[in-house]
């Protein structure tokens, strides 16, 4: 496969000022007649017209009312040239195309029977032939046509010109999107929905009309998507004022979806994951995730659709910046200081559990990467959340005002543009009026970069210098790099734990003071320091990089009491839990008995139990504090992997948890029930997430009475947040009473798609399910791998999220993986190529695991017929 590199990038030859679309929808062959008025560029490099397309057939072309011959043009690989053409051109373009054989889910397919389509990235080029490039901008007008009563509803970009009956029970609906966008914005929908709809009042005194389309019989599961994007428009005219620029917003969901969500231009199209929830079928994280990618795709209309990306490689310009705002939504949704403390902690744990790996494995890229074979490949956690991370370090460093200053002239510069991440960077420079040159390096070297600190009281001089180090290993292609331009967020805490007020140079910085490290090493003096301090480094999680060190216990018990930064006083308790597991991992993988002679020492069981119990914290934030790393992240920290080890050693502070703090758990699963309807406002969510937490410690070394309050759980709840929280209880602690509760769980909800994914997700990830019994689940009725929700319930779930059994030492789970990945290939490459990368650490397992992954990699690099997607991700891993 061709590798595509960042500087190779041309201007097109062509631009297109309008593209007049004609759809006559058949499920087996569908009729798309293009009319694309062009015009040279004169920035242009080159000088043919060139057109991608991709599994379409040709039917006619036409240039300036004249029909083309084979001599005309040429159509190879995907591209079609007309070599010499006059500068303004008038093509007409019919194509044929068969969405029911559409079973990639990329270009226009059908699901359920209805149509939908999906372009970004490249997929509009399997619809006709275009310039599929996101720096071609044109204004689109969309004529549908299909049988009325197999289709009623008929959806395109912007607004319905106009729609009425034609012959042989057909209709039509005339679209039209005011704004010129690129073709990956495009979409249409042609089905049997229904729609949740209000009119809303803009900012302006516009009144938009707002929908939700969902399939019959889901109209009960619309709410809170609809209010989530109604606090969006809110929230981005009064932060940032930008208002929704179309008369009507239309969401519509489908289950067979490859992301998450779709921004094209007034048409979001959503995997129903994340739009359907009630309190019957959705779990409070299915409403933390429908709100924030609610929000998410409507923020994308300014940064993203009114500003979008020159290239591929500025894909972050657009996603880290849309995943920022949809971070900092979600924080003011919730309004409290710890609330905002609680969504930066799952960010971080992101970051941890995602991105560093990623980072540090085969696959590590920049955020704008130099070069790709698929870019559907980099739609990835570095991409996008740590792309976040970058843009955040632009507030941290200029405050909210100075950000929104930049953001103004961000789009006072490029409305209607296609971009780089440089032209952001520019704009928050020049409106801050600060040279930002270093901070380039945050878009051009990937790795993460590692921060070390060494702190000295002098008593004499009353001072504390503070010594920061910073290196960033060798990537991929990245031998050497430069020191990054970093924000870090340092307090003092003195003895009592109360934050000192800092000066640094002579100035006073408050009691957190952002010092901006720009060298390999560079040293601050903090004056005035009467007592010895405990240095709080990295507050609020200022930057994305590991600290490494700097810290005794006593250190991090006195921060995990007292820190006044939530997110530092979190991170002491995850640094002390992290050594006791590496401790007990060693021990665990010393020898076979080790798991009896485990033991967890009492001061640490004494600093959890002290934040437990302590009602002066946010259940949400306690919840935070008593929850381990996970697996995953205590293996990013071993040299050499051992996956049971890592699991006796985890399981073991779990158990020894529920069993010492049995008491304080008991208290806080009866103190936080929510009685009353439910509800999934924050508060609520944390109350049941601390007692679920509560019951799942309980149940880690189960007796008849944690089972019993589990087993009571799951039959009386009233919300699937409780009873998906209770069955999984019960699925781990391998007692007979779960077989009853899943069949149960089953019976009652196997209509509900997004409930019979969790039913399956939750045996996948279960350390008690092994490869035979996901084996057997693939062949339950309901299970299918060509929906990729279903897949990755149960496939992607079990080789990722269950390192126990997916690592099993006979190889077993690393052949299930190859055969899945090969599977899942010959229908849809880019689910296919999610799950390839649960090989991606496999160099860091111990011996006897890595040859048998690199056997399974290389049984999967042999195939001959693999698409870009595996190819590209399976040849790094080996490289
Ligand atoms: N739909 C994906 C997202 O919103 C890609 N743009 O991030
Ligand atoms: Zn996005």
């Amino acid at each position: 496969p061709q590798t595509i590199f960042r500087k190779d990038y041309t201007p097109p030859s062509y631009l297109v000022d309008t593209v007049e679309l004609g759809f006559d929808l058949d499920p087996a062959r569908t009729i798309v007649a293009s009319r694309l008025t062009l015009r040279r560029n004169p920035a242009a490099t080159t000088r043919g017209i060139e057109l991608h397309g991709e599994d379409i057939e040709l039917v006619a072309l036409r240039l300036n009312g004249k029909l083309l011959g084979k001599r005309d043009y040429t159509l190879a690989n995907n591209l079609l040239t007309i070599r010499s053409a006059p500068d303004d051109v008038v093509l007409e373009i019919e194509t044929l195309c068969a969405p029911d054989k559409n079973t990639t889910l990329s270009g226009l397919y059908v699901s359920n029977g209805n149509f939908f389509t999906q372009c970004e990235a490249e997929g509009f080029r399997r619809i006709t032939f275009f310039p599929d490039r996101p720096d071609v901008m044109a204004k689109f007008t969309v004529m549908l046509r299909a049988d009325k009563a197999r289709y009623p509803v008929l959806l395109s970009n912007g607004n319905l010109l106009e729609e009425g009956d034609l012959d042989d029970g057909r209709h039509y609906a005339l679209w039209e999107d005011p704004f010129k966008k690129p073709s990956y914005l495009f979409a249409l929908v042609a089905a049997q929905l229904v729609c949740q709809e209000e009119t809303f009042r803009l900012a302006d005194g516009r009144d938009a009309l707002l929908q939700v389309w969902v399939e019959d019989g889901n109209l009960d599961k619309t709410d809170y998507a609809m209010q989530s994007l109604k606090h969006s428009i809110r929230w981005d005219e009064e932060k940032y004022g930008l208002e929704l620029d179309l008369d009507r917003f239309m969401i519509v969901a489908t289950s067979d979806f490859n992301m998450g969500a779709m921004e094209n231009k007034g048409l979001n199209i959503f995997n129903t994951k994340f739009v359907l929830a009630n309190p019957r079928v959705a779990t409070d994280i299915d409403f933390q995730g429908i709100e924030a990618v609610v929000a998410h795709e409507y923020f994308h209309n300014w940064t993203g659709n009114r500003v979008t990306c020159r290239d591929w490689f500025q894909l972050s310009l657009k996603e880290g910046l849309t995943v920022f705002r949809d971070q900092e939504f979600t924080a003011d949704m919730i309004g409290t200081a710890t609330g905002r403390a609680v969504t930066r902690i799952d960010q971080v744990r992101t970051l941890r559990q995602a991105q560093f790996p990623e980072d540090a494995g085969p696959m590590a890229h920049p955020v704008r990467p130099d070069s790709f074979v698929e870019i559907n490949n980099f739609y990835t956690v570095t991409v996008y959340e740590k792309g976040a991370e970058v843009v955040r370090m632009y507030q941290t460093l200029f405050g909210v005002d100075g950000f929104r200053k930049g953001m103004d002239l961000y789009f006072a510069r490029h409305d209607e543009q296609a971009v780089e991440c440089d032209d952001f960077r520019r704009a928050m420079a020049d409106a801050n009026n600060r040279e930002l040159g270093q901070f380039e390096r945050w878009y051009s070297q990937a790795g993460t970069p590692v921060l070390r600190f060494e702190g000295r009281w002098d008593e004499a001089a009353q001072t504390y210098t503070l010594t920061l180090f910073q290196s960033c290993p060798a990537t991929p292609g990245q031998p050497e790099k430069l020191p990054f331009h970093i924000p870090v967020a340092v307090g003092l805490l003195d003895a009592a734990g109360a934050d000192m007020a800092l000066v640094v140079d002579g100035q006073q910085r408050g009691t957190t003071a952002v010092l901006e490290l720009t060298e390999a090493e560079q040293t601050f003096v903090f004056t005035g320091v009467t007592g010895q301090p405990v240095a709080s480094v990295l507050r609020d999680f200022s930057a994305p990089v590991i600290l490494q060190g700097g810290y005794t216990d006593a250190d991090l018990l006195h921060l995990f009491s007292h820190d006044s930064d939530p997110v530092n006083r979190w991170e002491a308790g995850q640094r002390l839990a992290m050594e006791r597991l590496l401790k007990l991992t060693g021990e665990a993988g010393a020898n076979d008995d080790a798991a009896a002679s485990l033991n967890l020492d009492e001061t640490f069981i004494e600093a959890l139990r002290k934040i437990l119990v302590d009602e002066t914290l946010d259940p949400a934030f306690r919840e935070q504090c008593l929850t381990l790393p996970s697996e995953s992240m205590v293996a990013e920290q071993l040299e050499c992997v051992d996956p049971l080890a890592v699991h006796i050693a985890r399981q073991f502070v779990r158990a020894d948890l529920g069993t010492r703090l049995r008491n304080e758990l008991l208290a806080q699963y009866e103190a936080n029930a929510t009685p009353g309807p439910y509800s999934p406002d924050a508060a609520s969510a944390g109350k049941r997430a601390l007692k679920n937490l509560a019951l799942a410690y309980l149940n880690a070394a189960p007796d008849a009475a944690s089972v019993a309050l589990a087993q009571r759980q799951f039959d009386e709840a009233d919300n699937m947040t409780d009873r998906a929280a209770a069955l999984s209880a019960l699925v781990a602690a391998r007692v007979p009473q779960a077989a009853d509760a899943l069949a149960v769980f089953y019976d009652e909800f196997q209509n509900e798609a997004l409930v019979v994914d969790k039913w399956f997700a939750m045996q996948a990830l279960s350390p008690t399910t092994d490869l035979a019994a996901v084996r057997a689940l693939m062949t339950h009725p309901a299970f299918t791998l060509r929906n990729p929700n279903r897949a990755r319930s149960l496939v992607a779930m079990f080789c990722v999220n269950n390192p126990v059994q997916f690592h099993a030492p006979d190889g077993s789970g690393y052949a299930f993986w190859a055969e899945q990945v090969i599977a899942l290939d010959a229908l849809n490459p880019q689910v296919a190529s999610r799950l390839a990368r649960a090989m991606d650490r496999w160099r860091r397992y111990a011996p006897a695991l890595q040859w048998q992954m690199r056997e399974a990699l290389q049984k999967v690099a042999g195939q001959v017929k693999l698409s870009n997607d595996v190819r590209e991700i399976v040849g790094k891993a080996l490289a």
